[in-house]
């Protein structure tokens, strides 16, 4: 078969850029399996079938999520919806032995390394800042300051690659972020010690509501080509292509090949968080043409049309997706506040003297209160 070339917005971007291609596709978006020269990969039918669930699954967790923000039960929440297959593909690529660097949309990798959603929930409900173990996951915790995790994840590979460990770090970021300096400084650090870090950048299109072509006046996979490594295109609404890209950038890195930079080309179809409003700077047309490229929708039309699952599979994962939605409900309306002193005891591992006294104090002031009050 041939390579397949598409342009993923037809017409779309500022008219000074080159026209896009060489996007990596597996499945098209009428959920036809296509073939990649250099992106070969075999998945068999269960394969395929646990990534469609991990889609709906992470979906629902995220549509739950937002309505549960929207009742007052979250402080806010960024949704990830459209951007599941890119999460979903990028996790799965990753082996149990290397570490993903996250930013604050990230939910879909949260799963797939076996964080509990509600970990993530108790972060966005402001009782937590972030229950789950880094290390045990192999997923650190969520970064709000844009870009800061591109510089955490190239020292921790380089870091490896001091160990002599052949595991790798993958850093997530926006294509907003791209314009951040730490962004930049990262993937020169990366390049100049062949870093065994790989850079996904969910280009998501809008940074909250800058558009993709105020970032950028080249495609951001180009970029990459200036700091002396690959930069691959790849559509970040099909998982099969993402987890075949991933883990061929990841594969290089475990052998000493040096970063590889991933634009995952995809669209964030609902508000940049629970906070924004993105019909004041993107047209309903825009958000329709990508609907139709839903990155459930084209695994869901390739399991029919193949014979790979049938109704009952789809029905067992949608109770499945029941089920998660009210566990994520009721354990986000029973999540107890923490005592006060917690927040001392995850500064430092191992506690300060000054810190001590620091959470000795608040202690006092607290139990000066009229019961002791939390
Ligand atoms: C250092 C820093 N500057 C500014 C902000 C405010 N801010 C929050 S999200 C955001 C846009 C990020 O866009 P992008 O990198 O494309 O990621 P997306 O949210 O679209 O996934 C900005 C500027 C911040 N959090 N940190």
């Amino acid at each position: 078969m041939t390579t397949e070339v598409v342009d993923p917005v037809p017409g779309a971007g500022a008219p000074h850029l080159p026209r896009q291609t060489g996007l990596v596709q597996l499945l098209t978006p009428e959920g036809e399996r296509v073939q990649h020269p250099d992106y070969a990969i075999d998945v068999t039918a269960e394969e395929l079938r646990d990534l469609y669930r991990d889609l709906v699954l992470v979906r629902r967790w995220d549509v739950e999520a937002t309505a549960l923000q929207r009742q007052g039960e979250l402080g806010i929440w960024a949704s990830l919806l459209g951007q599941e297959a890119a999460q979903i593909g990028a996790g799965r690529a990753l082996r149990p032995d290397d570490t993903a660097f996250p930013t604050y949309r990230e939910h879909g990798v949260a799963w797939t390394r076996g964080v509990d959603p509600l970990h993530v929930i108790s972060l966005f409900r402001g009782v937590d800042n972030g229950g789950w173990d880094p290390v045990a996951t192999g997923f650190n915790l969520y970064t709000v300051v844009i870009g800061a995790q591109c510089l955490h994840a190239t020292g921790y590979a380089m870091g490896l690659q001091r160990d002599g460990a052949e595991s790798a770090a993958l850093a997530f970021l926006g294509d907003g972020a791209t314009s951040q300096g730490e962004v930049n400084e990262a993937m020169i650090w990366a390049a100049s010690f062949s870093a065994p870090v790989v850079f996904f950048c969910q280009n998501n299109q809008y940074a909250i509501s800058v558009p993709l072509e105020r970032q950028t006046r080249i495609p951001l996979y180009q970029r990459a080509a200036g700091f002396g490594f690959p930069g691959v295109r790849v559509d970040g609404n099909d998982v099969l292509a993402v987890l075949a890209v991933t883990r061929a950038a990841l594969a290089a890195a475990r052998e000493g090949q040096g970063p590889t930079f991933i634009e995952a080309f995809t669209y964030r179809m609902g508000a940049h968080t629970t906070s924004d409003d993105p019909t004041r700077y993107r047209l309903a047309s825009e958000l329709e043409e990508w609907k139709l490229r839903d990155p459930i929708a084209r695994v869901k039309a390739y399991l029919s049309r193949t014979g790979t699952a049938d109704a009952d599979f789809f029905a067992d994962v949608e109770a499945q997706a029941d089920e998660l939605a009210v566990r994520i409900r009721r354990g986000t309306t029973e999540m107890a506040d923490p005592p006060g002193r917690a927040m001392f005891d995850r500064v430092y591992a191992e506690q300060t003297p000054h810190l001590a006294a620091q959470q000795a104090q608040f202690e006092a002031y607290q139990a000066g209160f009229e019961g002791g009050g939390h």
